[in-house]
């Protein structure tokens, strides 16, 4: 049976050894040929297809129901559920997403994007199973990665109590998180994997045992006993916490895996399988570069490299980000920089490297990292928690109740903030404007280029006040010159004014600011003269300069790139409000919806917020002149 002709995963309950292993190689073929063409994880999915293969076999899937942590790793999974058809669309807009969605496949039992969730829902679904008198299985599959993560290991706590409620986690240990998996847990991983591989214990176990006098005839408990005496250490944490612990078992050989399967179905109770893989499986240069590998944009599969862009393009945000503060850092020992598992995406591995004492990875762990942050602050360090706007959702508390009502000087760097593109709607940094901005003593800035943020970085550092934030986008800057040192902090709370007309007030807030400009510029061959005001800041507002701005002008359109709901435009609307300026005002953002994955052009113009679309919407809100229809800008 080819790859293609597999329309449910259930089939693969009567194929043979061998006929799952030309599987094996089929799913790889595809995977690699796709993530070329299109760009997408690849080391994950990988380094789980045998295990997903031999998992599938050993389970009923109309009726039991597995859980993927992250989803990243689930390509296999895809194309064993009926997508292969369509995976060449991976990732693009209407096309196949890069996680998983219940909306997409009836064997995407639950959605995810963000780690650590899957022991979590896995439970939940095995304790509505058990209320509702159901009889399926339920499995969970947690990367090492994710496992560093608090939610899992509350799972584990809520699931190791349970000893009657039946729950398979399969551990999938690549010894690697996006960079090498850090903290004591991945050490303790670590000892197991080097222990020998379980099957060979037991068999070996089994066989003597079945030759002593008397012993022969109760051989499973006295097996269970031997193998804890034989080697204390495997998996004995996970024993102690209730949780039967099978393996390390090898993660690419499929009767080892279907083998161990089997047994675990039959195992009451809580089991964690330990498995074994290899991040990037049978493709050596992935295996050889297993950080480089997580994901990739498009490249060449027999060189591995990328395909070079057409034109040169300026260092990204989080370039800029990471040797700026490095630079800063070096006259600063003060300075510390905090990664919760993203070194290379936010870019702090600039600093880990040159300045290996001022840098922390504390793992996949957003809410330690921000109360490790308000803790170092309380003895004068200065803390600087890089995190992706979207993973910073998970430590609203912390931010909140160990940050804002202690007022700690915590500097917060949201990369990633805005559209994101091709994640889809779990990575979208579409909130955190509205859920830093009502927390009291937090500031909030955001620049309108590179060199801004460069500025915004030693703002944040050398503003001791309390907590601080600069959100920035995902990608490339926009070419801006940046200075190699010698950056001026800039006034907090003061906008800028950027251009100036007299018949309406345009506020851009970070990366909308140009497109503010290019809109008032289209706006202006229209007969329509708008004042563009950079904010700079969310949060304190520069109340002086922009209401009587609004005043004067009598209309106010807001920008920004983020959820309209509690925004940068609602803070508008607000202090207009408060200060009895009455004035219509025109929010443009993100409204009250999910956005899909897509290209960030796409995005943008689905959502209507290219300067062309945006100036119409204006010229048509206002009734400022006879509304041109415009040509729908292609992305
Ligand atoms: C809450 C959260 N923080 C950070 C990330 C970014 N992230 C995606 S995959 C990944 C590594 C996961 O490692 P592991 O669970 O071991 O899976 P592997 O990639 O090794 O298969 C990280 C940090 C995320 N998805 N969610």
């Amino acid at each position: 049976m080819h790859l293609s002709e597999l329309t449910h995963p259930n089939q693969l309950h009567d194929l043979s050894l061998h006929q799952l292993e030309q599987l094996a190689r089929q799913i790889r073929e595809k995977h690699l040929e796709t993530i070329a063409a299109s760009g997408g994880h690849l080391g994950p999915g990988l380094g789980v297809v045998e295990l997903t293969l031999a998992l599938y076999q050993t389970l009923d899937l109309d009726h039991d129901k597995v859980v993927w942590d992250v989803g990243h790793q689930a390509y296999p999974h895809k194309l064993l559920t009926g997508r292969y058809s369509q995976f060449h669309t991976l990732r693009q807009k209407d096309g196949v997403a890069g996680y998983l969605k219940r909306s997409e496949n009836r064997f995407d039992h639950f959605g995810a994007g963000h780690a650590s969730t899957s022991i979590s829902a896995a439970l939940g679904m095995a304790i509505a199973r058990d209320r509702k008198g159901e009889d399926y299985k339920v499995a969970a599959i947690i990367g090492d990665g994710a496992l560093t993560g608090g939610m899992a290991l509350e799972a584990i706590n809520h699931a190791g109590h349970l000893p009657d409620t039946n729950l398979l986690v399969v551990l999938n240990d690549n010894e690697m998180s996006i960079s090498p998996n850090v903290g004591a847990i991945p050490r303790y991983l670590n000892k197991m994997r080097l222990s020998p591989p379980m099957q060979f214990l037991t068999d070996n176990l089994e066989e003597q045992l079945r030759h002593i006098p008397f012993v022969g005839d109760s051989i499973s408990p006295v097996k269970e006993g031997m193998k804890r005496l034989a080697v204390p250490k495997v998996g004995a944490v996970f024993e102690e916490l209730g949780f039967t612990y099978m393996g390390p078992v090898d993660g690419h050989n499929l009767s080892e895996l279907i083998a161990t399967f089997k047994e675990a179905h039959h195992i009451p109770g809580p089991v964690l399988v330990h498995v074994a893989t290899v991040k990037g499986k049978g493709y050596e240069i992935a295996e050889n570069d297993q950080v480089g590998y997580h994901a990739q944009s498009p490249f060449d599969l027999v060189t591995g490299k990328a395909k070079p862009s057409k034109t040169p393009k300026p260092p990204t945000y989080a370039k800029v980000f990471g040797n700026t503060l490095t630079k800063i850092a070096e006259d600063n020992p003060k300075v510390v920089g905090i990664t919760a598992a993203m070194a290379t995406g936010t870019a702090l591995d600039i600093l880990g490297k040159k300045l290996p004492g001022q840098y922390i990875d504390v793992g996949i762990a957003e809410q330690h990292a921000v109360t490790l942050a308000a803790g170092m602050a309380t003895q004068g360090m200065r803390p600087v928690a890089a995190i992706y706007s979207t993973f910073l959702q998970r430590a609203f508390d912390q931010i909140i109740h160990d940050v804002c009502i202690q007022k700690l000087p915590v500097f917060f760097c949201l990369d990633r903030a805005g559209i994101v593109g091709a994640d889809g709607p779990t990575h979208q940094g579409m909130y955190d404007i509205a859920y830093m901005r009502c927390i009291p003593n937090m500031v909030l800035m955001a620049p309108k280029d590179e060199a801004e943020l460069q500025r915004m970085i030693v703002t944040g550092i050398e503003y001791t006040d309390g907590p601080i934030a600069v959100r920035y986008p995902r990608g490339n800057g926009i070419g801006a010159p940046l200075m190699e040192e010698g950056w001026e902090p800039l006034p907090i709370g003061k906008g800028e004014v950027l251009r100036n007309g007299d018949d309406l007030l345009i506020l851009g807030y970070g990366s909308m600011v140009y497109p503010a400009l290019q809109t008032a510029e289209i706006l202006s061959e229209h007969g329509i003269e708008a004042t563009v005001v950079n904010a700079r800041f969310a949060k304190p507002l520069d109340e002086a300069l922009i209401l009587p701005l609004a005043e004067r002008l009598g209309r106010v359109v807001t920008l920004e790139e983020g959820c309209i709901m509690g925004g940068f435009g609602t803070a508008i609307a607000e202090a207009l409000l408060d200060a009895q300026v009455t004035v219509p005002v025109l929010r443009l953002g993100v409204p009250d919806i999910l956005v899909d994955h897509a290209t960030p052009d796409q995005s943008k113009i689905d959502l209507g917020l290219t300067p062309s679309q945006m100036a119409e919407t204006i010229l048509a809100k206002f009734k400022l002149a006879q509304s041109i229809p415009m040509a729908v800008p292609q992305a």
